[in-house]
């Protein structure tokens, strides 16, 4: 009975503010703003972490679906808009199974809702400005300047819902290249990735982590997280924004800090010392350790045939003795040549040669279980295959296979950080629109022949 009374109060609101100055609208959204948060959202002590917070979603490709899916595994209720018709982008890319959501899709938009609804239309506008009303964080990723340009810059979005909190990824903060369009390896070229990442002497290369979507979609859930905590003293929403330079960058900030040291004399640990001279800026370093501890990347047995049949080891002081006496050069530690750790860095080069004389008779795994006990710091180089097949990683829900409606079985990633009291549940991405009817039925209030006129009218 309540909820019908809701329904019909909800409707009413629409038809009346589709008839009132839009002033009047705002003034009306902002005092229906404050109910609703109060109506939904920390209902409770238990459900997830994030039960009851509702998330807007206009992200698309990977930055922003990343954030959106993790605030969705901590409870959100996620409504992705789509465009109607093809949706995000990533439905239709880098498909493997004809007229299926791709793998690109469906393994960055699990357990969120999605909405196909064109914003830019007349009714679409409206709807959206009800979406705004009803939810609690409004996520985005398009081209700087789309959003504004579909008539929803921030000012009008704070106007809506003063307890809106409103995120954002772009290529790049406020600067010469704001207005840019920026993928993936553009933010690791420009944000100091690419130019540390190689071989010394050799290209500038970036890496198959997605550094810049998903660590960029990491860092902009932080923002968001900490907004929501501090809407619950103010009352009030706020803007988010993380550039991908700038989360690239917060990422290399082991390699500033290197920028600093190079001003006070060459970076003994870096391979090229003390052979090949520096430069003005850091170099790349091969597979280093980029901390004080050195560490290289060894040949395994069967690494004639096997592309990952390696292992990493870290040298570090307190178990080089260990690994000399493991590898059978136990006379390295009587040898002023080579028994202390300023002896050794000239050298780490021949170091690692004859330490790679020893893995070369091992397999990953053997090396791995023989210098773990001796408390060396080191791990195969694991393919995908065999993460893929990792039985500890399934146990502990970090590699999940999902069935969905029309693919069938597939694997994803699950949720990275557990939380005790929030345990994740991974489901199915959404198929394109599936949620449309149940959004503007039961959260904006439409009635069933008002769907039906904007669905011909291609509204949603
Ligand atoms: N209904 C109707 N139109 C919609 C819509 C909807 N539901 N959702 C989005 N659109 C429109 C936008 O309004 C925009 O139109 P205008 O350009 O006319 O304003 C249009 O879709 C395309 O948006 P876009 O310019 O963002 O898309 P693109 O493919 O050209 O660019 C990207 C993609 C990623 C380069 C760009 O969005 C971007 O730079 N984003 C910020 C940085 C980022 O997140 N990059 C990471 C991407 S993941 O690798």
């Amino acid at each position: 009975m309540a909820k019908k009374k809701q329904k019909s109060a909800r409707r009413a609101t629409v038809k009346a503010a589709a008839r009132k100055p839009a002033r009047k609208i705002v003034k009306a959204a902002k005092k229906k703003a404050a109910r609703t948060i109060k109506s939904h959202a920390f209902k409770g002590k238990g459900g997830l972490a994030l039960s009851g917070v509702r998330i807007l979603d206009m992200t698309h490709v990977q930055s922003g679906p990343t954030c959106t899916q993790l605030l969705a595994w901590f409870g959100a209720d996620v409504i992705k808009v789509e465009r109607p018709g093809g949706g995000d982008i990533t439905r239709g890319q880098l498909r493997d199974i004809p007229n299926v959501d791709s793998l690109y899709f469906t393994m960055l938009n699990h357990n969120k809702r999605s909405i196909t609804l064109n914003p830019k239309t007349e009714t679409g506008q409206k709807i959206f400005t009800r979406l705004i009303e009803e939810c609690d964080v409004m996520v985005e990723n398009y081209a700087p300047g789309a959003i504004d340009r579909m008539g929803f810059p921030w000012e009008t979005i704070q106007k809506i819902n003063p307890r809106m909190i409103y995120a954002s990824v772009k290529g790049f903060g406020p600067g010469p290249y704001e207005d840019c369009k920026v993928y993936e390896n553009v933010a690791q070229c420009t944000g100091g990735s690419a130019s540390t990442t190689g071989e010394i002497g050799s290209v500038p290369l970036v890496t198959g982590a997605q550094i810049g979507d998903t660590g960029t979609g990491i860092h902009l859930a932080v923002g968001i997280i900490a907004a929501l905590f501090q809407r619950e003293r103010t009352g009030r929403g706020q803007r988010v924004t993380c550039a991908m330079q700038d989360g690239i960058l917060n990422l290399c900030r082991v390699k500033l800090r290197d920028q600093q040291r190079l001003a006070h004399g060459p970076l003994k640990e870096y391979p090229q010392y003390p052979n090949i001279p520096f430069g003005h800026a850091v170099p790349r370093a091969g597979n280093a350790s980029g901390g004080g501890q050195p560490g290289w990347i060894v040949k395994c047995k069967n690494w004639e045939n096997d592309p990952d049949s390696y292992i990493y080891i870290v040298t570090q002081a307190a178990v080089f003795p260990a690994i000399a006496k493991a590898i059978g050069r136990a006379d390295w530690l009587e040898d002023p040549e080579w028994n202390t750790p300023e002896a050794r860095l000239p050298k780490l080069d021949q170091m690692f040669e004859e330490i790679e004389k020893w893995t070369m008779t091992k397999t990953k795994f053997e090396a791995m279980d023989i210098l773990n006990p001796l408390d060396v710091p080191c791990g195969p180089i694991l393919s995908m295959k065999e993460l893929a097949e990792e039985p500890s990683l399934r146990k502990t829900g970090t590699v999940v296979e999902v069935d969905h409606p029309t693919r069938g079985k597939y694997l994803t990633v699950g949720n990275p950080i557990k939380l005790s009291g929030s345990p994740t549940t991974v489901t199915r991405s959404p198929l394109l629109g599936e949620h449309t009817d149940e959004i503007l039925r039961k959260i904006v209030g439409l009635s069933k022949k008002e769907i039906e006129e904007g669905r011909k009218s291609g509204v949603f």
